[in-house]
């Protein structure tokens, strides 16, 4: 397993260095999708859920952590290629970092997923150069989240709401959780899933073959 430590760069050149990236993803024919949440709210489990439903599609995934190789392990034993980045103490993965992780990583693909760092402020701060923002909130999370966290939900394109399988241990309210995050973004699209039971997850699976082909066209 290859690790590479990537420090942050200056946030303020952030946004040209993402607007680069992303053109050379476009070029490439390449979709970015960023995926950001808290820690253990679902996102490697879902990532191996979709590699492994989408076996037509040839899909990356970066790895961001602080520590470990456990994630990038997971993903390579699904037969994805897959990196780990390792953030230097960073809580959020910026344009550079994205960037030297792409290039180290290597290759030609149709998806390339950014696991970010798992922290539900600082990744949304940043603009890494993806073409999609895919935000995870899990049930045992809460349903108050988006009036925690409201910048997340405004900068993602996506929202997953997993573990949907343990709706019946939680006071989670799905109903009103997609009120509130519809109230700061409302034209995010939103899929309840269980990626431990696979409920949902053709939904979501569609959504992203369809911005794979819009990515591509537009
Ligand atoms: N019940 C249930 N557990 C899940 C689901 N998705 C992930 N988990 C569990 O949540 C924990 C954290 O998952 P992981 O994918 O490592 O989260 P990450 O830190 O966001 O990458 C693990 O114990 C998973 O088995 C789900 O849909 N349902
Ligand atoms: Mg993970």
């Amino acid at each position: 397993m290859r690790i590479i430590k990537l420090g942050a760069s200056i946030t303020a050149s952030n946004d040209k260095d993402a607007a680069a990236l992303r053109a050379r993803l476009k070029e490439d024919g390449t979709l970015l999708v960023n995926v950001m949440s808290s820690a253990g709210s679902g996102k490697t489990t879902l990532l191996s859920r979709l590699i492994t439903d989408l076996q037509d599609i040839d899909i990356a995934v970066m790895e961001a952590d602080i520590e470990s190789d456990v994630d990038a392990k997971t993903i390579e034993a699904l037969g994805a290629a897959a990196i780990q980045v390792h953030t230097g103490g960073m809580c959020h993965m910026d344009a550079v970092m994205t960037t030297a992780a792409f290039d180290a990583m290597g290759g030609r693909h149709d998806l390339v997923f950014l696991e970010n760092v798992g922290n539900l402020i600082c990744p949304a701060e940043y603009d890494t150069g993806a073409g999609c923002n895919l935000m995870i909130l899990s049930v045992p999370e809460g349903d108050d989240k988006p009036l925690k966290y409201p910048l997340m939900f405004r900068e993602s394109d996506l929202l997953v709401i997993t573990k949907t399988d343990t709706l019946g241990y939680f006071d989670f309210d799905l109903d009103k959780c997609i009120s509130r995050v519809r109230a700061l973004n409302p034209i995010i699209e939103i899929f309840p899933v269980s990626a431990k039971t696979g409920d949902g997850m053709a939904a979501l699976e569609a959504c992203l073959r369809k911005k794979l082909a819009s990515w591509r066209e537009g």
